[in-house]
């Protein structure tokens, strides 16, 4: 009698070696798909919003019929826009499994189409090579055990308008949806919770499901949307690019329109361009970006999607290298843009121009050459003492985001400090600014301090816990006058350098688009590296302030 035991033991995957190929792939394609494309209207919401009564949204289920769905095809156009992993919704707000459970009726299987579309979309990203990830939306307004379903929306889908005597059953119907899509597919790279927000951390267990996932799945991602920040594999910025420098690796989740789902009345559609730029400034910060479809009702994805994920594919053809496998460069080296590194290269990624010879400053490695990616233009490069110039011939532009690389003697060394300029002053400049921030939170747009390029400051000074910092050069102790240039007003800038804060009262410009310098008293300053730093001197909205530089100037 042969006797097979079998046993399943976990081997832990430490965060650096799991999160790796995430780290590289810097680009993946999200896919918001339903029952509700065949009203063109967004995903979940208009049921919450009372747009559509809930017997209309769900009678939906009984005319889906995605004839014309080809995972492969799906599948073929992200790999082809340069797209190395997908998430696919499994299930959205409303309830809806595009996948066969055996804990639900309302999903895939009882539509006229009746095909797993869940399990389709795995084979072909399997197939194709890529990595894919399910979302899954914890709040579930369909299951009578999770929302008060004799309630109307909004009512009914909170915590404190249910009974708690229902909230365990709901718990054993998400977990067996979570543990079927964790065994029945083979491998899977992540899980992106989603509607998180309408009870705790606690309430959702999600210490348990976060354990069990990483048990049935060893090495898979999870998002921070359990609101588990601590313990998620990555944050979730969405619909923009954070400014700031992370605490932990994110992904900004975005759409190319403004709706997740089909929706044929939104043609507010973001160009190639201003998509590629997206992706460049996501790498440029050292994040990965999710741009989203939502496929139509048969199936198949709008031309307005496709054509510019082909124009994305066409620029990664000629532009990947500068994308994939990359780390944003720690120092900000020139003003018209964003610069990755990887191996013995700087990328420098320009998101506005370049319209004229370029200053880079921070790079210690010499550079050997510079070379226009894509045209293969060699250009040259005037180097003075702390600083290169170099300038792109108008005919090596790209229509997108043109990227030069500098091919360096060695390994990268940068240099954050900014020494006196020729004067004697030390300038700090907005573009040189290191932007830190509290946590970004997942959706509601934090407002960080950002650098406009327009305005080439300092903007959005609507958090005291964000701030702005420099590290410099001060020849000698002394006193210094601090000088400021900027637009708009704010009541108080509190400025330290080294330990000592001081508070500067910015009074209002009378015209924010004009700027004005303004010197104020004088401040002791010690020789050496000194961090200097600026934050708001108080809480609140100051959009009309734009800092453009501060300055110190030796008072003899
Ligand atoms: C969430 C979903 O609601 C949305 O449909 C889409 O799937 C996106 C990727 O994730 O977006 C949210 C979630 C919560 C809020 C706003 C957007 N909120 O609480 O304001």
């Amino acid at each position: 009698m042969i006797v097979i035991l079998s046993c399943s033991v976990s081997v832990p995957v430490f965060a650096a070696d799991r999160t790796q190929w995430f780290k590289e792939a810097k680009f993946g394609m999200f896919v918001h798909w339903g029952t509700y494309s065949q009203m063109g209207i967004e995903a979940s919401w208009p049921l919450f919003q009372n747009l559509v009564p809930v017997w209309e949204y769900e009678a939906l289920a009984r005319t889906f019929n995605p004839v014309k769905f080809n995972a492969d095809e799906l599948v073929r156009m992200a790999v082809d826009a340069g797209m190395k992993y997908l998430i696919f919704t499994s299930k959205h707000h409303d309830g809806f499994a595009m996948f066969d459970t055996e804990f639900s009726d309302y999903s895939i299987m009882n539509t006229p189409y009746g095909k797993d579309i869940v399990q389709q979309v795995v084979d072909a990203c399997h197939k194709a090579g890529i990595r894919v990830g399910f979302y899954f939306s914890l709040c579930d307004w369909h299951h009578p055990s999770y929302r008060d379903t004799s309630k109307p929306f909004p009512a009914g889908c909170k915590a404190e308008e249910y009974p708690e005597k229902t909230w365990d059953d709901f718990l054993v119907f998400m977990r067996g949806q979570l543990r079927e899509l964790c065994t029945k597919y083979g491998k899977i790279d992540v899980i992106w919770f989603d509607g998180g927000w309408e009870r705790t951390a606690e309430q959702w267990q999600s210490e348990e499901i976060d354990a069990m996932i990483r048990s049935l799945q060893p090495g898979i991602l999870i998002n921070n949307r359990h609101l588990l920040d601590e313990i998620a594999d990555f944050g979730t910025p969405e619909q923009f690019v954070p400014v700031g420098k992370q605490k932990k690796l994110w992904e900004s989740c975005m759409t190319i329109n403004n709706t997740w789902a089909y929706n044929p009345r939104d043609h507010r559609h973001k160009s190639a361009k201003e998509l590629v730029q997206n992706l460049s400034r996501t790498a440029g910060g050292g994040g990965n970006l999710l741009l989203n479809v939502g496929p139509k009702p048969d199936g198949t994805i709008q031309e307005e999607f496709s054509s510019r994920l082909d124009g994305i594919g066409t620029w990664m053809e000629q532009h990947s290298e500068s994308i994939y496998g990359t780390s944003p460069a720690p120092v900000s080296l020139f003003r018209e843009g964003v610069s990755t590194v990887r191996e013995n290269s700087v990328y420098l990624h320009f998101l506005h121009g370049p319209d004229s010879p370029v200053n880079v400053t921070g790079l210690r490695t010499p550079v050997e050459s510079a070379v226009v990616l894509g045209t293969g233009s060699r250009i040259s490069i005037g180097r003075e003492e702390t600083s290169l110039t170099i300038s792109v011939p108008y005919e090596d532009r790209n229509p997108c985001v043109t990227v030069v690389k500098l091919a360096l003697s060695g390994e990268p060394e940068f240099d954050p400090i900014i020494k006196p300029d020729k004067t004697g002053i030390i300038v700090l400049p907005a573009w040189k600014a290191d932007i830190w921030s509290g946590d970004i939170s997942y959706v509601l747009r934090h407002r960080l301090i950002s650098y406009s390029y327009s305005e080439d400051a300092l903007i959005d000074w609507n958090n005291d816990a964000d701030w702005a910092e420099w590290t410099c050069e001060i020849p000698q102790d002394g006193e210094y006058s601090v000088s400021i240039k900027y637009e708009g007003g704010i009541s108080s800038l509190m400025l330290q350098v080294g330990n000592n804060e001081i508070a500067l009262p910015v009074p209002s410009t009378n015209n924010v688009t004009a700027y004005r310098g303004q010197v104020f008293k004088t401040v002791h300053l010690s020789s050496g590296v000194q961090k200097v730093k600026v934050r708001s001197g108080e809480t609140g909205e100051h959009i009309s302030f734009g800092l453009r530089e501060i300055s110190f100037d030796f008072v003899p």
